[in-house]
């Protein structure tokens, strides 16, 4: 039986507090803002309607939890400026003292881009998409953010409708002409879903095609992870191992699923398979060198019916403790395990690890490092999702928040 946390001995306590050291997360601007299901959405008072407010909310959730200090942002809703926005980003980041993160390009909410983005058949639309790009390339380097982060909703509805290989081409193309507008320091991540919105291909449908583009790219060019976009039953931990094996692991959209791009709360449906994909990890790192921050850390959740701060500072707890329960495997003695073949026993400690229940020594790694030992409940005695309904209620009384 696995011995209870307060027992545990000093050695996996500080593996745990070793990995917990090492874990950020980031926060998506749009996780603040009020975002739905394809069947509309639930406007909230509390939610943010503006970059300020976004970024005040990201770093109350910094400040409760302490390991927050990115937010990932969307090119369109974030800088509407383009280049031209850079400079309040910069000045917000100063006010509250968290970073502009990973850059989200969007190229799939203008109309233009019904057939298609950087694979539409007509090239001035595809012109158009690749100078987007390299706008977004552009406003990283100024904000310093290392991460220009891709998703391409490109696709098609009905067979024979559009040429899947000639795509591959303006895919390539594309990419590599974003490539070539990086600073050395920076990196392309790049997303793959396999369905929606598009629903017979989508040009950019799995982890191979992801790894492949990303090799045309270039050598700053890796792979992103979303947990939602596989499909039913995929074995995500494998791909993540392949993907370090390849040396391509960029990064992860955290969020969880029960049939599609659910976009729930991380391990709030499956918590096993979020510890399974840590536990490879953090295999990898025992025998490999990666380091810390090779892997980015993003969350990419839409809540329609949770409040959005408890439900960001609930994620990021989640996250944090399924990664703490991932440390406490024994590297050493799960490898003895699995060359002898000893299969029970293997699966024995790696569940008595997913089983045990971490939060008291997570909370005091939390309060050793000034941090409150219960972000959560810390947020709920802090008044700041009140003060913040009141005063967006108020401010938006006349006008109906149109976030997109
Ligand atoms: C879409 O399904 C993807 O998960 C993207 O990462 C998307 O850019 C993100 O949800 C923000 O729109
Ligand atoms: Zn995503
Ligand atoms: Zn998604
Ligand atoms: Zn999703």
């Amino acid at each position: 039986m696995e011995r209870s946390v307060s027992s545990l001995p000093q050695e996996k306590q500080e593996r745990v507090w070793r990995a917990l050291d090492g874990l950020q997360i980031e926060i998506p601007s749009w996780g603040f803002a009020n975002t739905g299901t394809r069947f509309g959405k639930f406007i909230q008072a509390a939610a943010a309607t503006n970059l300020t407010e976004k970024f005040a909310d990201a770093s109350e959730v910094h400040r409760l939890t302490g390991i927050t200090p990115t937010v990932a942002l969307h090119v369109l809703w974030d800088l509407p400026g383009g280049e031209g926005s850079v400079a309040q980003v910069k000045e917000l980041e100063q006010t509250y003292g968290v970073r502009a993160g990973s850059i989200n390009p969007n190229l799939f909410q203008d109309q233009e881009y019904k057939y298609g983005s950087l694979c539409n058949p007509d090239p001035v639309v595809r012109e158009k998409a690749v100078q987007h790009m390299l706008a977004s390339v552009r406003i990283a380097k100024a904000l310093d953010s290392r991460d220009i982060s891709l998703w391409v909703a490109d696709g098609s509805n009905y067979p024979g409708t559009q040429s899947i290989s000639r795509r591959i081409g303006w895919l390539e193309e594309a990419l590599k002409a974003t490539h070539n507008e990086m600073a050395p320091t920076q990196r392309l991540l790049v997303e793959y879903k396999p369905f929606e919105p598009a629903f017979y291909h989508t040009d950019i449908a799995d982890w191979g095609m992801a790894y492949s583009l990303a090799k045309a790219a270039g050598p700053q060019a890796v792979v992103l992870v979303d947990t939602g976009h596989h499909a039913l039953g995929t074995n995500i931990e494998q791909i993540v191992a392949w993907l370090l094996h390849l040396g391509v692991l960029g990064g992860f959209h955290f969020n969880d699923r029960k049939f599609a791009d659910d976009d729930l709360t991380i391990g709030s449906i499956d918590p096993y398979q979020v510890f399974r994909i840590f536990h490879e990890i953090l295999s990898y790192k025992t025998w490999n060198k990666v380091h810390e921050d090779q892997i980015a850390y993003m969350i990419d959740q839409s809540h329609n019916l949770k409040g959005k701060m408890e439900a960001m500072v609930q994620t990021v707890m989640q996250a944090q403790e399924l990664f703490a329960r991932a440390a406490l495997v024994d590297q050493n003695l799960l490898a003895e395990l699995q060359d002898s073949c000893k299969l029970v026993e293997a699966e024995e400690h790696f569940r008595g690890c997913f089983y045990t229940d971490v939060r008291p020594m997570v909370a005091e790694w939390r309060q050793s490092r000034g941090l409150p030992a219960n972000p959560l409940e810390a947020l709920r005695t802090s008044g700041y999702v009140e003060k913040i309904t009141e005063e967006r209620a108020a401010k938006n009384s006349n006008t109906q928040s149109s976030y997109a």
